[in-house]
């Protein structure tokens, strides 16, 4: 007779470290910076499972642009891109401290993360439509024509706030600056720009779509649905996955990202991928053009992972103290895209201390004056403002159908019977 066989028992992975705990980032599979090769851009999916597996990456250790993915671009585009991701991080870093003081109610910031954004901002082009999670601030940041303060007005729900107070502050809505308005259902940013992207196509038009995604949320199954989708019509879209180690108090082995990466996903679908060095403002450059050039060539969708670091909390709502090493993002081995970047600069002599100090107080002043400028307008639920009725019902379809008018009129009706009804008086 066969030995018996032990009992069945299930894995669950572990996080990389608790509180107190030091983390061993031996899990991360690190390649040498320029050590990865660069295929054309026509390359069949199937002959990226390298890609997916190694880590494309171009800065090394003393801030040299180094190897085949080392972009070719203008020094001047690089101080940009440097001053946006110094603006990212003001901005946060004030809205954090505005939430603190109760003038917004919630925020979210893209510590540590400030590079993704900023240089795909970079390499996509003017129609192109984004369908960003709300990490993605940098994305409007690294552009001149968003007004800070429209930002804050969004984030205040105040009368300013182009959004007229229906989104959750930071679920911003740009479609002239191609960013799509944010959803906070995980995941369904990349079905609906799956969807864009083919609608483009169909329309024979030619801009493309980027989809944005977290490690977390690759485990819903629209992830899986928009990849399907890509790859059978090569609908032409960036399909970016932002692996920065936690979904709240999640590790990222717990969306499985322990024995594969998140890149390999797209591999196994038939679609071309690459896994980048998130933190590599040029190697995020780099990989965001040749994914938007095989987007725009109709050589079909790209998955992109940007491994990274999540420094902050998840939200202003979040003690990441109590799940992971206070430390970990300063012994991340992939460093601080800030000053990877500030480096490499600075080896080309087009960057030092002293600008870096003055462009930080130039970008905190303009932060500063359009807060005032925010907090100057009225309108919040503070100030016991409270929007019409009306604008419950705007806005969702170009012509109010006949259904919503008799909803409106049903709603002003017990409106005003509640509004009579001392009882209810002060609720309003
Ligand atoms: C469908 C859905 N499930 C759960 C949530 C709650 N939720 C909001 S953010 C979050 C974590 C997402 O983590 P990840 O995808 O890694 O993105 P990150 O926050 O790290 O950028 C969760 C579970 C949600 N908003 N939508
Ligand atoms: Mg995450």
């Amino acid at each position: 007779m066969s030995e018996p066989h032990p009992p069945l028992r299930l894995h669950v992975p572990e996080p990389s470290g608790r509180p107190g705990q030091e983390t061993d980032f031996g899990f991360l599979r690190l390649s040498p910076a320029g050590a990865v090769r660069r295929p054309p851009v026509d390359v069949a999916p199937a002959e990226t499972a390298d890609l997916a597996d190694a880590l494309v990456r171009v800065l090394d250790d003393e801030g040299r642009a180094v190897g085949p993915w080392a972009p070719e671009v203008e020094v001047e585009t690089l101080r940009r891109g440097l001053r946006a991701m110094l603006r990212v991080r003001a901005f946060d870093a004030r809205m954090l401290v505005a939430q603190r003081q109760r003038k917004i109610s919630f925020y979210m910031q893209a510590l540590g993360e400030e590079a993704i954004a900023t240089a795909h901002a970079f390499a996509i082009a003017p129609g192109d439509m984004c369908f960003p999670t709300y990490r993605q601030q940098g994305l409007l940041l690294a552009r001149d024509d968003i007004p800070l303060v429209e930002l804050m007005c969004q984030l205040m729900s105040n009368e300013r706030d182009p959004l007229r107070g229906r989104q959750l502050p930071v679920m911003y809505s740009y479609k002239r600056a191609g960013f799509f308005s944010i959803s906070g259902n995980l995941a369904t940013q990349f079905i609906q720009a799956v969807g864009w992207a083919m609608a483009s196509a169909i329309k024979g038009d030619t801009r493309i779509a980027s989809a944005w995604i977290g490690d977390g949320a690759t485990a819903e199954s629209d992830f899986h649905t928009a990849l399907t989708f890509a790859h059978v019509y090569r609908a032409p879209v960036i399909l970016n996955v932002v692996n920065n180690q936690w979904a709240i108090s999640s590790f990222q082995a717990i969306a499985g990202g322990e024995a594969t990466t998140f890149a390999a996903r797209g591999v196994g679908s038939g679609i071309a991928s690459l896994r980048v060095d998130g933190n590599d403002w040029l190697a995020v450059l780099a990989a965001s053009r040749w994914a938007a050039e095989r987007a725009r060539r109709n050589l079909g969708p790209t998955l992109v992972e940007w491994v990274t670091y999540r420094g902050g909390p998840h939200s202003s709502s979040d003690d990441p103290a109590r799940y992971r090493p206070g430390d970990d993002w300063q012994r991340f081995p992939l460093g601080d895209p800030v000053a990877r970047l500030a480096r490499h600069l600075e080896g080309l002599g087009a960057w030092s201390a002293d600008e870096q100090t003055a462009v930080q107080q130039a970008i905190e002043a303009e932060v500063g004056a359009a807060l005032r400028q925010a907090e100057s307008y009225g309108g919040t639920l503070i100030d016991n403002h409270v929007p019409p009725i009306e604008s419950l019902f705007e806005d969702v379809f170009q012509v109010m159908p006949a259904h919503l008018h008799e909803q409106l009129a049903q709603a002003r009706a017990e409106w005003a019977q509640s509004s009579a009804n001392p009882k209810r008086e002060g609720q309003a």
